[in-house]
């Protein structure tokens, strides 16, 4: 069976939350467990663990990670993690205890060591705690068989709106976040899918969706339904839309590391360059023996595959 872990800055964007139990009920894997990265971790691992439990996923584990950047942007932190819990029942919360018994680099590094070329990476964050891990084990990046990361606008020139959002940020967020990490893991050789927002920026979340996560069962209806607002709320100033909508960036992620037949995908070689002005930006070139690919289109019907992952196995009617 395959085995992953997923690497998540919870608590930023609502859509960490969605990937989290997507992975937690999936048969395809078998998950091993959680590293939360950038900025708060701990409470990320409150909030990992708190939605792990609601799913019954009892058994995965979860490990705060890295806090600090290995080397921020000039324009330093952005966002410091965690900051939308207060969709979370806030008690419930304060009263999760996280036990770092093993820090999420080690972790990481030891199960690397216990499925070698077995294990798969999913990676929705800033890239910290992959980047300490490459730095602290040299052996890490072959150990791994694949690596499917959501970071990057590839071409932003196709894609005025994104390039704009992402101006603010001085670019891609998981990229910018940490922009010494993000060099050491694009050019480490990873075997990887890259899940750049070109597609993810494609397909949205919407209000009619909120009706069916707030139908979830064991108080996941009243949580994602309130993380939700709180992030449109966040976003509305980006958004020129203003149609409380945002898009499922790591979701999509989840998808292309289970089936790759909603994407078609073009081999190459990544880095991190200064462009358009910003300095968090992923570089592609096209190279047919290159260790990476990206996602260069996406299917619409991903939409639909995404909610349906989400309710499954609650007794949830979907009209789509
Ligand atoms: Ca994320």
């Amino acid at each position: 069976m395959r085995t992953i872990i997923l690497d998540t800055d919870i608590g930023n964007d609502v859509d960490d939350i969605f990937a989290l139990i997507m992975l937690a009920k999936m048969n395809d894997f078998k998950f091993l467990g959680v590293t939360t990265v950038y900025g708060d971790t701990r409470l990320q691992a409150q909030m990992t663990r708190l939605i792990l439990d609601k799913v019954g996923r009892v058994d995965v584990p979860v490990f705060p990670g890295e806090s600090e950047p290995v080397r921020s942007g000039t324009h330093g932190v952005i966002l410091r993690g965690a900051h939308i819990a207060g969709g979370f029942p806030q008690d419930d919360l304060a009263n999760i205890l996280v036990y770092p018994h093993t820090s999420a680099v080690d972790f990481l590094i030891e199960q690397s060591k216990l499925y070698e070329g077995e294990l798969e990476i999913l990676a929705i964050g800033p890239m910290t705690n992959i980047a300490r891990a490459v730095q602290k084990d040299p052996g890490f990046v072959k150990r791994i068989k694949h690596m499917t990361l959501m970071a990057g606008l590839i071409y932003p020139e196709k894609n005025p709106v994104w390039l704009e959002i992402i101006s603010n940020h001085n670019g891609e967020y998981n990229t910018v976040c940490d922009l010494g990490a993000s060099e050491i893991v694009l050019e480490a050789g990873f075997d990887m899918t890259l899940v750049p927002v070109d597609v993810t920026s494609k397909v949205k979340f919407s209000r009619k969706h909120k009706e069916y996560f707030s139908r979830m069962p064991h108080g996941l209806g009243e949580i994602l339904s309130r993380e939700l607002e709180i992030w449109w709320n966040v976003i509305a100033f980006v958004d020129d839309e203003k149609d409380s909508q945002s898009n499922p960036h790591d979701p999509i992620a989840v998808v292309a590391a289970y089936d790759e037949s909603f994407f078609t995908f073009e081999r190459g070689r990544l880095s991190l360059r200064t462009a358009n002005g910003l300095e968090g930006m992923i570089h592609f070139d096209k190279d047919n023996n290159g260790s990476a690919r990206i996602a260069t289109s996406i299917r619409p019907e991903i939409i639909e595959e995404i909610i349906k992952r989400i309710i499954k196995d609650f007794t949830i009617q979907m009209a789509l």
